[in-house]
């Protein structure tokens, strides 16, 4: 399964024109990496001056846009940016997408402090049980792995009875995007896990994307994670990231989940 996750809330416009963050830039990007292999969309909204929001009317309308216009899995993030407050984190459900992102702790992020204190990811679970949305659990260290487990062991599975994870590696804070960090972070799942993916950050995304293949994982890419496609070459289109995953991911006998079998891995 490939995830693409083409915004985020860390790149500005300004330095990265070809970034999509109006409506109609998703769309067309969402239907070009649908027609490239991916399955799932990770989605991060912008306000009409191309900053990072949450707000509710906009998160309904993109929810709706996709769904109109792609087949694609939509998943909103409840992660946003590090200066958004946990109580607008978690009415992003209110938007009503099929899945959501549930970060497993607090992580230094760069600079900054991706925040997610235990009380506030045991009531975004349990809020996502209740309002029958799929967490998509993202680990950003192998305490995040554990946290899993401890979740799982308290609240009971997810809505759709599925455990779909992703790693998320190579953010300046959390674990490394090498294949040792993986190997440990797979090593430590918790057996209710039915799936998994990985990113990798920067420079450790091909790293990242081969370990995870070599090891019966899933892909996500985008520009949410990676700007250039080597160095000194900048993305253009989402979907050239999405493009490269399939053409690895099929070299390696694995080649794109089409969305119907996504929807069932994911309890859907
Ligand atoms: N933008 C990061 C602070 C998520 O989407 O859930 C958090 C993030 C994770 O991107
Ligand atoms: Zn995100």
């Amino acid at each position: 399964m490939i995830t693409v996750a083409p915004t985020g809330a860390e790149t500005s416009k300004d330095d990265c024109p070809q970034l999509p963050t109006t409506l109609e830039e998703l769309v067309r990007t969402a239907q070009e990496c649908e027609a490239a292999g991916a399955a799932m969309i990770h989605v991060h909204i912008r306000d009409a001056d191309h900053r990072p929001t949450l707000d509710q009317t906009r998160l309904r309308d993109t929810v709706q846009a996709l769904r109109e216009s792609t087949g694609l899995i939509v998943q909103l993030s409840t992660g946003g940016s590090v200066h958004d407050p946990l109580s607008q984190r978690l009415e992003v459900l209110d938007a009503q997408p099929d899945s959501c992102s549930l970060t497993m702790g607090t992580t230094n992020f760069g600079d900054d402090v991706f925040s997610n204190p235990w009380p506030f990811v045991c009531e975004l679970y349990q809020l996502s049980q209740e309002r029958q949305v799929v967490p998509e659990f993202e680990l950003f260290d192998l305490g995040h792995v554990h946290a899993l487990q401890r979740l799982l062991d308290t609240y009971g599975l997810p809505y759709g009875e599925k455990v779909h994870c992703d790693f998320v590696m190579g953010v300046p804070g959390g674990m490394p995007g090498t294949t040792p960090a993986l190997v440990a972070g797979v090593a430590l799942l918790p057996p209710e896990v039915t799936s998994w993916s990985a990113t990798g950050i920067g420079r450790s995304t091909l790293s990242v994307a081969l370990a995870a293949l070599s090891m019966g994982g899933h892909l996500r890419v985008g520009m949410e994670d990676v700007l250039t496609l080597a160095k000194g070459v900048p993305v253009e289109r989402n979907a050239q990231l999405v493009e490269r995953a399939a053409v690895l991911a099929t070299s390696v006998q694995r080649p794109p989940m089409p969305v119907a079998a996504a929807r069932s891995l994911l309890g859907l």
